[in-house]
């Protein structure tokens, strides 16, 4: 059984241009012109691109309390539902649990996933065991761990530990990833505000300024480079990480990155709407902020010092948003995405001319397939490539709401928002998954995605060669000790 998608125009990271492509046993086996196949999908009018993959998902997480209310199979209809055929999620130990213990947890939960998906591991706690571990995962194919700078007393790790988790990723050939925002002064602030009677949600903005993000941001870069080790920056939400991502970067050290389209397009006078559920619905780290930040992830994204879009997806319903009346420290952190991110991201950035739809692709699909090593399987038009495919209608609009989106909570942080440029077709490994509205996503039929372990040694920015490997100096007088 093959099918063909015709008259569309293939649009890739690097080129756009007309072409049918012919898919069989979920691959793609000829791009060419007239060719035909048992079953043809008609793209007139469309762009053709790698389906997107959303490098930053949190599905039936166990988080402050509660669980994150998507799971794998509402999760990731909602991403088929909006052009995105791959999701990377967050496996995350609780502190003390062994890392396969956890991540048995997530095979078992991720059974049910529409799309094709992989995990980063959470390093949230530190010992022998963890670094024995990592070893083991790193075997299973999951070639990138996260630590968690804030969520103090909760999930994160202390700089020691980075440190040593750090090398020993460099050691391994895999990528340490971030959440980077100094969770000492974060946990000092909320005392101080919540003393003096500010619980409200903008309580959570001014807890977590961006000089906690651009200080943390900083710290793991310089730790990274002393590990010899790349680095990838999730939810980059200011200037201040930004600038720090950037001068790293043009010191020749590899650190990606990764703004997600909430903090693109939302700022932070959400959090002073008047509505209690209105602004706590936003909460989440880092919280949006104003415009001066997001005009600088933009230009991120056009000038390549940002490398991909994200959504950060862990949405919470209303009902587990109002565990924080009183303590906004107790709101469940998260908001949603999933949906809406190629969508939003088109609109507002393409159709704005802010981004090239070959940008698009790169930075919704592309750039992220290489970073974490799925390329060319994932991100690529390409004979062999997986048809992870996304047919997309640059002139099919929409008005975003709740009551017409797949994730499973009462609200959308998008609500309102008019979208041009929506999917016609979307196929997961070549079974056509979405028919404009029309979802015929199959739970079950997403399969995880083993990724290698083959990032470069990585050292840039520090003098510490010699201390790596230290230089003994002989010496001809040696005190005597002790005296
Ligand atoms: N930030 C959130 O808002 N939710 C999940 C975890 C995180 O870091
Ligand atoms: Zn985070
Ligand atoms: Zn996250
Ligand atoms: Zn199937």
């Amino acid at each position: 059984m093959s099918t063909v998608i015709k008259n569309g125009t293939i649009v890739t990271a690097d080129l756009s241009y007309e072409a049918d492509v012919k898919i069989e046993g979920g691959t793609i086996v000829e791009i060419g012109k007239n060719l035909s196949g048992d079953e043809t999908l008609d793209a007139t009018g469309c762009l053709i691109m790698p389906g997107g993959i959303d490098p930053h998902t949190h599905l039936e997480m166990p988080f402050m309390g509660t669980y994150s209310a998507d799971d794998f199979e509402s999760g990731t209809r909602a991403a088929l539902s909006g052009g995105t055929t791959m999701v990377v999620d967050f496996c995350l130990p609780s502190p003390e649990q062994s890392l396969l213990d956890a991540l048995k947890m997530w095979d078992n939960k991720s059974g049910k996933a529409s799309t094709d998906y992989s995990f980063h591991m959470a390093i949230t706690w530190w010992g022998e065991q963890v670094f024995n571990e990592m070893a083991e995962v790193v075997d299973r194919g999951i070639t990138s761990f996260k630590h968690f700078m804030a969520y103090k007393g909760a999930l994160m790790v202390n700089d020691d530990e980075m440190f040593a988790s750090f090398q020993r990723c460099a050691a391994l050939g895999a990528l340490p990833l971030v959440h980077a925002e100094n969770g000492d002064v974060v946990a000092a602030m909320t005392a101080k505000l919540l003393a003096e009677g500010n619980n409200g949600p903008e309580g959570h903005a001014y807890s977590r300024p961006p000089e906690v993000e651009g200080e943390a941001t900083n710290r793991a870069i310089m730790l990274a480079d002393m590990a010899g080790v790349p680095l990838y920056v999730v939810h980059t939400s200011c200037e201040q990480a930004h600038e720090a991502i950037r001068r790293a970067r043009q010191k020749g050290m590899r650190v990606y990155g990764e703004p997600l389209i909430q903090h693109l397009v939302l700022d932070e006078s959400e959090y002073f709407n008047p509505d209690w559920d209105h602004a706590a619905r936003r909460v989440m780290s880092p919280p949006f902020r104003n415009k001066q930040h997001q005009d600088s992830l933009w230009a991120g994204l056009q000038a390549g010092s940002l490398s991909c879009v994200a959504t950060d997806h862990c949405a919470f319903t209303t009902e587990q948003k109002r565990f924080g009346v009183g303590n906004f420290s107790k709101i469940p952190n998260g908001t949603g995405g999933l949906e809406d991110r190629l969508p939003v991201l088109w609109t507002k950035g393409v159709n704005t001319g802010r981004l090239t739809p070959n940008e698009f692709v790169a930075v919704t699909s592309t750039n992220i397939a290489k970073i974490l090593n799925l390329y060319p399987k994932k991100g690529a038009v390409m004979v062999g490539a997986d048809a992870d495919l996304v047919v997309w209608d640059p002139k099919r609009s929409k008005t975003i709401s709740a009551k017409s989106q797949q994730s499973v909570i009462d609200y959308n942080v998008f609500e309102g928002f008019e979208v041009t440029g929506l999917p016609r077709f979307v196929l997961s490994r070549g079974k056509v998954s979405i028919v404009e509205n029309e979802v015929k996503a199959e739970p079950g039929h997403g399969k995880f995605v083993a990724r290698e372990a083959k990032n470069p040694v990585n050292r840039a920015l520090s003098q510490w060669k010699e201390i790596v490997a230290p230089r003994k100096v002989e010496r001809t007088g040696i005190p005597a000790t002790g005296v």
